[in-house]
């Protein structure tokens, strides 16, 4: 039946930066469509904040403490993740940050951290965990871009250029590795409500709106900002047997704005 090839059933996911936000909402998914779900954040108290809202939520997830832009404890955790829990089907390249700092201010060691998190990691975890897949013969590696992976604004290079270059190598690892039977996607959301955009959405001391924020509303035909609920289903096709035969390709969850010259002021 066409539904069970949704299904996540006996499958085991990692998704990195997973406490909170985007990450969770995946992982809430993944969990209701059967797999078994594995996170890390950065440091205990994430860890801990995201274990208590999983139990809360029934979901017997497994957390892990881990710098994802560091490869010695990615390849640990890896390796912890294979004995304590088994062979990682699925991974989730979530964790990210975002510097909004105008280019000319921004000094190189900002810009590099930002690479580092958004596009070195998801190079280190993928790098973790296809010879695992290779092995098994199959794998789902969905890397989280951001309408930053097609169009720029000011305030953002560093995080442009990370989600720039997560999209080719969200295609590369497409072509290094298709004819192992693991399928590379992308998923760029559009304007979320999560923590990281809530300084674009803050009410005015006169409690008007944020000029951003009626700036991506009349920019969104959908003419509302995005929820982490809007990708749970893309993320579950994508980590599922109904996309294996879709590679390389970066599945926008925008609400339509990357089709769109946005609503006449
Ligand atoms: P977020 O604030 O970007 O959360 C990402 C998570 O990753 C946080 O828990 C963060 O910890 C963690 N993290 C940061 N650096 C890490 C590291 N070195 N190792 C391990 N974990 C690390 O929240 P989000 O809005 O849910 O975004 C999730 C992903 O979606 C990001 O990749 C973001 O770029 C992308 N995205 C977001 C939007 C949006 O509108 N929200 C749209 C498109 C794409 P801290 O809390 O300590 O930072
Ligand atoms: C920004 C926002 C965006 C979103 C997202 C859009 O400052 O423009 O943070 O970058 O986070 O990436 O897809």
């Amino acid at each position: 039946m066409i539904l069970d090839t949704f299904s996540l059933r006996g499958k085991i996911a990692w998704i990195t930066g997973a406490s909170y936000g985007i990450g969770m909402a995946i992982a809430t998914a993944f969990h209701e469509a059967g797999a078994t779900i594995v996170f890390n954040d950065i440091n205990q108290e994430l860890v801990d904040r995201g274990l208590n809202s999983y139990r809360e939520k029934g979901i017997p997830a497994k957390g892990y403490v881990c710098d994802v832009t560091s490869e010695p404890q990615v390849q640990a955790l890896v390796k912890r993740i294979t004995e304590e829990v088994g062979v990682i089907d699925i991974l989730v390249n979530n964790a990210g940050i975002i510097r909004r700092i105008p280019m000319t201010e921004m000094s190189a060691e900002e810009f590099r951290k930002v690479i580092d998190v958004d596009l070195n990691a998801p190079f280190i975890c993928a790098k973790a965990v296809i010879p695992q897949m290779i092995e098994k013969g199959h794998g789902k590696i969905i890397n989280i871009c951001s309408m930053m992976s097609e169009l720029g604004r000011e305030t953002v290079s560093a995080y442009a250029a990370a989600k720039g270059g997560l999209k080719m190598l969200t295609r590369n690892i497409c072509s290094e590795y298709g004819e192992k039977n693991i399928q590379c996607n992308g998923i760029g959301p559009g304007y979320i409500a999560t923590p990281q955009t809530a300084p674009l959405r803050e009410r005015q001391p006169d409690g008007s709106r944020h000029p951003f924020d009626q700036f991506i509303v009349a920019k969104t035909p959908a003419a509302r900002w995005g929820t982490t609920e809007d990708l749970m289903g893309p993320a579950v096709f994508l980590a599922s047997d109904a996309s294996n035969f879709v590679n390389g390709h970066i599945l926008y969850v925008d609400g339509g704005i990357l089709a769109y010259i946005g609503k006449q002021p």
